[in-house]
């Protein structure tokens, strides 16, 4: 293998980056010839599927008391494997990737499914186990090239080097969406490597066995579709880029995952969950990851948004899946780094959104496009029936950046994935189960479903239920070097950003959450246990960005447009000498109210206004953990540190104070929120916060 090290065809391929930002296919420790993702052919194989729908040959592993979880690197043809026949030793035994072992199931890309029932807690060991046999690092660590300029897990105390990371690598498994102790909410500090180092918040747990952990998960909330992904700081573009992605699937009395029970929601064979995530190849069959900074001179290899030419979709490439003419649940998820998706049929059909990030909503909302943004979930229900023998399209149309980048090529990522509809079911055969079509159907508040959703906002109005206690307004913003963006920021504040004096640093806010160096970080935002608060979030970047809070679903209030040229020239002269400085942290104090009555340290917002607010979209009007944040926009949500089924008001709600989760949500080392675009994530967009009494 060819190191490029300052060779002529390293910086011929650096030019030609430069002049191309959109589509960067440099990886600079291997000399890599990209495959074009139209050269791939598509709809070869069939898309892997797990439970019932395998057949029998990839049963979901059950959760039961406990399982083990172990991040491995092998090899998986995610191309068709008729790429890989022509191919040298050892590319023709598959790409590289990592993926998780689950349980007595081989390892897989992505790990098997983990099938939870709530009301059963589990615990989760997970192991560390990729490296070589020898125990060096994995083969893909000089594919895929972690950047030592940002702040990440640092494991060898080597922060700042211009040099690739060789070492042992870090890996913090997070239940996206789970209602689950810090101690065990597997954030950026509590990553661990196979030989047993481990970030300052590991240690806040006891510990198994160097290089694994134990967590415990109540599996007390809503069922709905969660996923574990790898959340290792300042690695998670890589970790989940090679693979480190899966489903957890919790269930409960309505929605079974048995055909003719509960909900009656399209179950066994009829269920299928689906990651859609993009990739760039090599003419190796192999994973490739731009890694020319665009400003190198600061960041040697870390790029804002990684966007490849090829669709994978559980792991193979534009796959096809055959379906009988019936109704499907789909269980959608974006496993992307930084590309969106705005998905419809070719057919144009109509197909209904069922639930959101945090379970179902109450009733079926029609649709023929779902925007999807990375780490959201959509669970959909499709109806083939009207399309016997026929083959449909699923289709994206979503700007890469979104919403304002370069179209999607309906040649590459416009397009999916395949359904392949077969025969008209046998006579006296019928689709028995619930018809999302059905004019007043609702999937809660009836006879034999959950409740119906406790509205913390009335989302037809676009106005909270419940008065805040607390407002905060909170910027979004992109700091430019030369070529492009040098990090991404959350309130202009880095991930260990405090100021000297700042009010904002109170006590109890300093965290045990550190990297390699053992730097303290405070966080800024504390909110109370029980209490509601309303964030509102002031996006002065030309991008969207889905923004994820750990621990808690939320609720979006609304979206209102802003003249963001204007506010942020005013907000600029406010920090010291008058002009912007990034990472200062907000310009005004944190915890003075604004004229707004918010805090944040920011200026009001409204009188940049312009326009009327938009209240959620009706598929977005549900328990969200994740919501997309539109440049030029504030975007207000609800926030309740409580379980979702809580009350909103009077007896049994929550109270600023009170504790109404079944763990203790002020201990261990806190919880984290930042945005789902993984490049950002790893670049300083993301703070810590943590729940005080
Ligand atoms: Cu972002």
């Amino acid at each position: 293998m060819n190191r490029c090290f300052l060779t002529a065809t390293c910086l011929a391929t650096a030019v030609t980056v430069l002049v191309n930002v959109q589509e960067p296919s440099a990886n600079t420790q291997i000399l890599q010839t990209p495959l074009p993702g139209k050269n791939i052919p598509k709809f070869a194989d069939p898309m892997p599927v797990f439970g019932p729908a395998s057949g029998g040959t990839a049963p979901r592993v059950q959760a039961g008391a406990g399982y083990s979880v172990t991040a491995e690197e092998f090899q998986q043809k995610v191309l068709p494997a008729i790429q890989y026949a022509a191919l040298p030793v050892p590319f023709n035994a598959g790409t590289y990737v990592w993926g998780y072992k689950v349980g007595a199931a081989p390892a897989l890309y992505p790990g098997f499914t983990v099938e939870a029932q709530r009301g059963t807690p589990v615990n989760v060991t997970y192991v560390n186990n990729l490296q070589q046999a020898d125990g060096s690092p994995p083969i893909l660590q000089k594919y895929i090239t972690v950047d030592q300029t940002i702040h990440w897990a640092d494991p060898t105390g080597n922060m700042g080097s211009f040099a690739a990371y060789a070492g042992p690598v870090p890996t913090s498994t997070h239940l996206h969406g789970g209602e689950v102790s810090s101690f065990y909410d597997g954030g950026p500090g509590q990553w661990f490597t196979p030989n047993g180092l481990q970030g300052a918040a590991y240690a806040t747990f006891a510990p198994t066995e160097p290089g694994s952990a134990i967590y415990h998960y109540p599996n007390t909330q809503e069922a709905t579709t969660l996923w574990f992904h790898d959340h290792a700081l300042g690695a998670t573009r890589t970790n989940v880029y090679s693979g480190l992605a899966a489903f957890y699937l919790l269930r409960d009395a309505f929605d079974t995952g048995v055909p003719g029970t509960g909900l009656n929601l399209p179950a066994g064979a009829q269920e299928l969950e689906m990651v859609i995530q993009d990739r760039l190849f090599d003419t190796n069959g192999q994973l490739l990851f731009p890694d020319l900074g665009l400003n190198p001179a600061t960041h040697p290899f870390w790029i804002p948004e990684f966007f490849g030419d090829t669709i994978v979709v559980n792991g193979k490439s534009w796959p096809f899946q055959t379906v009988a003419p019936q109704r499907y649940r789909l269980r959608l998820l974006n496993g992307s780094n930084a590309r969106f998706y705005n998905l419809s049929f070719d057919n144009k059909m109509v197909f209904y959104q069922i639930g959101t990030d945090g379970g179902l909503l109450d009733a079926p909302v029609p649709l023929t496009s779902l925007l999807i943004a990375p780490g959201e979930r959509a669970d959909v229900i499709v109806d083939f029936a009207a399309f016997p023998n026929s083959n449909i399209l699923l289709t994206n149309n979503a700007k890469a950046p979104f919403p304002n980048g370069a179209p999607a090529d309906p040649q590459t990522v416009g397009q999916i994935m395949q359904f392949r509809v077969g025969n008209p079911l046998p006579a006296g055969m019928t689709d028995t189960s619930i018809n999302p079509a059905i004019a007043g159907v609702t999937l809660r508040g009836g006879i034999n479903q959950p409740p119906a959703i406790v509205r913390l906002v009335n989302p037809l109005a676009g106005v909270p239920n419940v008065t805040p206690s607390i407002k905060r307004q909170l910027t979004l913003k992109e700091v430019m070097g030369m070529a492009g963006p040098l990090e991404v920021l959350v309130n202009n504040t880095k991930w260990s950003g405090k100021r000297a004096n700042d009010s904002s640093v109170i006590p109890g806010s300093q965290f045990l959450y550190g990297d390699g160096m053992m730097q303290d970080t405070y966080a800024t935002e504390l909110p109370r246990v029980g209490d509601t608060e309303q964030w509102e979030i002031i996006n002065l970047t030309a991008d969207a960005h889905p923004i994820h809070l750990h621990l808690v679903q939320f609720q979006l209030i609304n979206r209102q447009p802003f003249q963001a040229g204007k506010y942020g020239k005013d907000w600029s002269k406010l920090f010291p000498g008058g002009i912007f400085i990034p990472g200062y942290g907000p310009p005004l104090d944190y915890l003075t109210p604004n004229l707004d009555g918010a805090i944040g340290g920011n200026p009001a917002v409204t009188p940049y206004l312009q326009g009327k607010a938009s209240p959620p979209l009706a598929n977005e009007a549900g328990w969200k953990d994740t919501v997309v944040m539109y440049p030029g926009e504030v975007s207000r949500i609800l926030v309740r540190w409580a379980p979702t089924g809580s009350p909103a008001t009077g007896a049994g709600a929550p109270a600023a104070g009170t504790n109404q989760f079944v763990f203790d949500p002020t201990a261990g080392p806190g919880y984290v929120w930042h945005c789902h675009i993984i490049d950002h994530e790893d670049n300083e967009m993301m703070r810590p916060y943590r729940p005080q009494l």
